[in-house]
Parts: structure tokens; sequence; C-alpha cells
């Protein structure tokens, strides 16, 4: 009677995960994506994201971590290039920092294994960083970064293996749903089916009105910079790292990895408001000079002349924690979106608690704290 069982909105980090559990349960499942599959224009791209387990957002992330953890392990095992590499995770500032604070309570929550580490210490023993004398550190050495833009195709290669459906280049102009149905019409076509799962990135607040007014779209620039040492800045050498300089003033990085250049981020930017179809794509001079005054105070060796700029979007919530649940008025319409900056080494789980959203309404994950009605 219907077209399909599930249609997934957006297959980017969240939704290619999706498609891939719900097609391993045994559901014929449709993923629409409006770009390639993986693109450059949303909030994947740029070749590695962080994940850690010492998470000082929340220590309650951290069974979410762990179960993400094992999906990419198992995801891995299934593709042809590593997707998760173990280096160790830094999170620095200040001692009263809530970055250290937070990510200290989240290794002593959950038994994990931590080192506090000293400015002397992380310097000599990750040389690539000249770290002012008051900074500390909590080191952890379960944390890395994923293969982004892999981890995509390794999930869609997946869902393929397992008889679910991906068609790129298709946009979803509208989308309709009743107590027992979903119809999807995109700008070649129409489909229905029984549960919709949308996992839209920056597009969720044109896809999802009911949620525009706590999901606010925001331009990034991610920058790559030629190292003078480069045997310091070797994944090796040196762990993925977030860094308080001050309240509100965050910046974060990867060894080299992949393509030339040191990455570094400055998390939340200039805190520029946009909309992702209107957003000027190409970076500033000024986008370069802020990556840099981290570079020059912190990491100076890796200060070097620029590999590359992109830009890319995150999507912020209030409280920057993520909306995963069902839709405000549809029980049949699941909803991942707001994932604010930090969300894409979670989307393992995130994918096995759509399809457990889908498939059977609830979920045994701990989402409580990503209720859609908690504004
Ligand atoms: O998820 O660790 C993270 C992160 C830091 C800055 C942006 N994302």
């Amino acid at each position: 009677k219907f077209d399909y069982d599930v249609l997934v909105v957006g297959v980017g980090g969240m939704g290619s995960a999706a498609t891939h559990h719900l097609a391993a349960r045994g559901v014929d499942v449709l993923g629409l994506e409006r770009y390639d599959v993986p693109h450059a224009m949303g909030s994947s791209h740029g070749v590695t994201r962080i994940i850690r387990k010492a998470y000082h957002e929340h220590p309650d992330y951290v069974p979410l971590l762990n179960r993400a953890y094992e999906l990419w392990d198992d995801l891995e095992a299934q593709h042809d290039q590593a997707l998760l590499h173990t280096h160790g995770s830094l999170a620095l500032g200040r001692p009263d920092s809530e970055t250290v604070t937070g990510a200290q309570e989240a290794c002593q929550t959950h038994s994990l294994e931590y080192e506090r580490l000293d400015a002397a210490e992380i310097n000599k023993r990750f040389p690539g960083f000249d770290l002012p004398d008051d900074f500390v550190g909590i080191y952890q050495p379960e944390g890395g970064f994923l293969w982004s833009e892999q981890c995509i195709v390794a999930q869609v290669n997946a869902t393929h293996r397992k008889g679910g459906t991906i068609h790129a280049r298709e946009r979803v102009t509208e989308w309709e749903a009743t107590d027992e149905s979903v119809r999807v019409v995109t700008d070649r076509d129409t489909y229905t089916a029984k549960k919709l799962v949308i996992a839209a990135g920056a597009w969720a607040p044109k896809v999802l009105p009911e949620l525009a007014d706590v999901l606010q779209p925001q331009r990034q620039v991610l920058g790559w910079f030629q190292p003078a040492a480069p045997v310091n800045f070797r994944p090796e050498s040196m762990p993925v790292y977030v860094v308080e300089r001050d309240e509100d003033d965050l910046y974060y990085g990867f060894p080299q990895f992949h393509v030339p250049g040191v990455k570094v981020g400055k998390h939340y930017h200039f805190g520029e408001d946009v909309d992702p179809d209107e957003m000027a794509r190409e970076p500033q001079d000024e986008d370069e000079v802020a990556l840099r005054e981290w570079l020059d105070h912190g990491l100076p060796s890796a200060n070097g002349p620029p590999m590359a700029l992109s830009t890319c979007l995150y999507t912020n919530t209030p409280d920057k924690e993520f909306i995963i649940d069902h839709h405000p008025t549809y029980d049949n319409v699941i909803v991942a979106c707001g994932f604010s900056g930090h969300g894409f080494k979670f989307s393992s789980v995130v994918g096995e608690i759509l399809a457990d959203l889908a498939i059977n309404d609830e979920t045994d994950h701990p989402i409580e704290r990503f209720a859609a009605d908690r504004f």
C-alpha cells in the first residue's frame, strides 16, 4: 500500500546512520538527500570530527558515547578504511573552566581512565602545544577523531548492502502526515510511507517550521595550516583537544590527517546566525585571522601558511543540546536536529535510536534530555 516503510529526509551524518540501522532491521527505507552523498554544504565535511568520552558538556552523554564507540567499531569492521582514530583527547583551560571541570567530572562519574596534567607536562609530552603556565588539561586516552566523510560513505554502503535505497540530488519540497501515513514530495517524485525520519541538519528549521524558534543555523569556518615541525602534529604525537581560553572563547583542533595542514576551528566562530541557502560560503580574511589568534598563542609552530579554509554549519538549540524525539504533532514522524556543533561523534548511536523510534516508537537509550518540548 505504501511505497516504503520509512522515509528519511537528509542523508548526512545522522540520516545515513538511520538508513543503515533501519535497513539492517529489515525495514524498506528510502533516504532522500538534496545534495551529493556525502557533500560539503552542511555539518559533516572537512575530513575529521572529534570523538571523546571526557564529555565536559555533561556526564549523561557518556553512556551514549560508549554505545557510539561500539557502533563505530562495528561499522569500521565492514569498511575498507579506518574510521575511528584513537590517540587521546585533551580538555584544556584554566583549572576552574567548565571545559576542564566538566571533563574531569565526566571521567570521575563514569570511572574513565584519565590524567590531569599541568601546562609544563602537556607542552613536554605533546610538543606542538605551548600553553600558558596557568592552563591545565584532562587527558583521556579513548578520545580521538572520526574520518567523517568516510563514516557517511560507510553508512551508505551498509544501507545498500542491507537492501535500503538512497537518492542523492533530490530535494524535498513538502511533506505531510496523518496518524497512519506520511507523504513526501520532492523535486523529482512523491513517496508514501508509514513513518518519516527528519534529519535535515541546518535545513531543519525550514523542514520543521514547528521547531524553527529553537533551531538556529550558524556559520563556522575550519582551517588547515602548514606546521613548522610536522613530527609534532602526527596523530601519534598529538591528541585532539578543546581549549577554553576564556568564557565563550573556545577553540578545538586535530593532528594532521589525510590532507595537508593541521586543522583548527573556533567553537561558535563569530556567532553569525545564517540561512544555509544564503550564507557566504567563501571564507574571508577575518576568518583566518580568528583561527590564527589561538594558534599564535597555544600552538605556535602550527601557525604556518594556509593550506585550506572551509565554511560549514552548526545548528544550535538554546541550551546547545540535541533534539531527538517524536515530532510535536505527529507520532509517526521522528526528528533529529539541533546538534549544536558537537553531534557527529554520536551519529552512529543516533542512527540506532532513530531506528528504535521509527520501528518501536521508543528506545532504551537515555534521550530524555533531548526532548523537543523542553524549551
Ligand atoms: O564535538 O568535540 C566536539 C567539538 C568541539 C568543537 C566542536 N565540536
